[in-house]
């Protein structure tokens, strides 16, 4: 949908390569630091290839485009992996992957809105992103403004109370121009989701606070697609949500099979093996 207009790979790219990309910007960015939150990223590539590249309105070369539909990251630490998204966009330039994370750069480690083009809040303190969401959705509304807002949380922020008081509002304000993407990594700081406060049944929980609701396995491509697809063009005054269980480090099976993905460290070789893994696995 969006219009492309600094599309370097041409409108016709597939979205398989698009999260291709997005991996293998996010790996050359954790490389200049050596460490970080690349398990996320690899992890989310797929629905920000979705996102970015079939479901978003929005116009690289002009992120604060008012009919542009928002996308809300909530989850600063999750960062690199929209700079990533952003980069393959066209939105923020590839030759600044080198400065990710160093002082004044555009891209610091936890995404905030003053630095980065199409960044559009501060993320860092968690649970806070869905709150924005429903009074970004009011303030679209009282100005007939039909683009909508997607929310990217995680499994981690539905342990915090302010999220469950937005997903109130955003139903009882009916709230049809919100779309809460949940990345559903069952992975938090300190161990598993569901081992801290667990969330499940999740489908029924949102659906009892009168939300849509979709679950869908989060690395696949054609899985996004039509939860997305069906999100927007769902006829009825809701706000919706899906929920993508991903993989972290997915398509890099020796950082997947890690015990601990939350926040790594890779050693300078395996940055080199990482990529070749990734390379070996390019998509048309
Ligand atoms: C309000 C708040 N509490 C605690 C933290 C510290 N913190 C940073 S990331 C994180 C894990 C949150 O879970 P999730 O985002 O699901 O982690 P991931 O999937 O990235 O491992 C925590 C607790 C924070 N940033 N904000
Ligand atoms: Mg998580």
């Amino acid at each position: 949908m969006n219009d492309g207009s600094r599309d370097i790979r041409g409108s016709n790219t597939s979205l398989e390569r698009r999260a291709w990309e997005i991996r293998r910007n996010a790996l050359l960015m954790g490389e200049v630091q050596g460490q970080g939150y690349i398990g996320q990223a690899l992890g989310i590539a797929d629905v920000l290839a979705v996102s970015y590249f079939h479901a978003l309105k929005h116009r690289p070369d002009d992120p604060e485009w008012e009919a542009r539909d928002r996308f809300l990251l909530s989850i600063g630490h999750y960062a690199i992996a929209l700079y990533a998204a952003l980069i393959e966009a066209g939105v923020l330039p590839e030759d600044e992957i080198e400065t990710y994370g160093m002082d004044d750069s555009r891209m610091p480690m936890s995404g905030m809105a003053a630095y980065s083009p199409g960044m559009e809040i501060t993320g860092g303190s968690l649970g806070h992103g869905l709150g924005i969401a429903v009074g970004m959705c009011l303030g679209l509304k009282r100005k007939e403004n039909p683009a909508f807002v997607y929310n990217l949380l995680s499994d981690g922020e539905l342990g915090e109370g302010s999220t469950w008081e937005a997903v109130m509002s955003a139903s009882q304000h009916k709230l049809d121009n919100l779309i809460a993407i949940v990345d559903f990594n069952n992975q938090q700081a300190d161990g598993k989701s569901t081992d801290m406060l667990c969330a499940e049944p999740l489908e029924d929980k949102w659906a009892a606070f009168g939300w849509h609701v979709q679950r869908v396995d989060g690395n696949s491509i054609p899985e996004l697609v039509a939860a997305f697809d069906a999100a927007r063009n769902l006829e009825a005054s809701q706000p919706r949500a899906i929920i993508c269980q991903t993989t972290m480090c997915k398509g890099i099976p020796f950082l997947e099979s890690r015990e601990i993905t939350h926040f790594i460290r890779v050693e300078a070789d395996e940055w080199a093996k990482a990529r070749g893994i990734l390379d070996a696995e390019m998509p048309a």
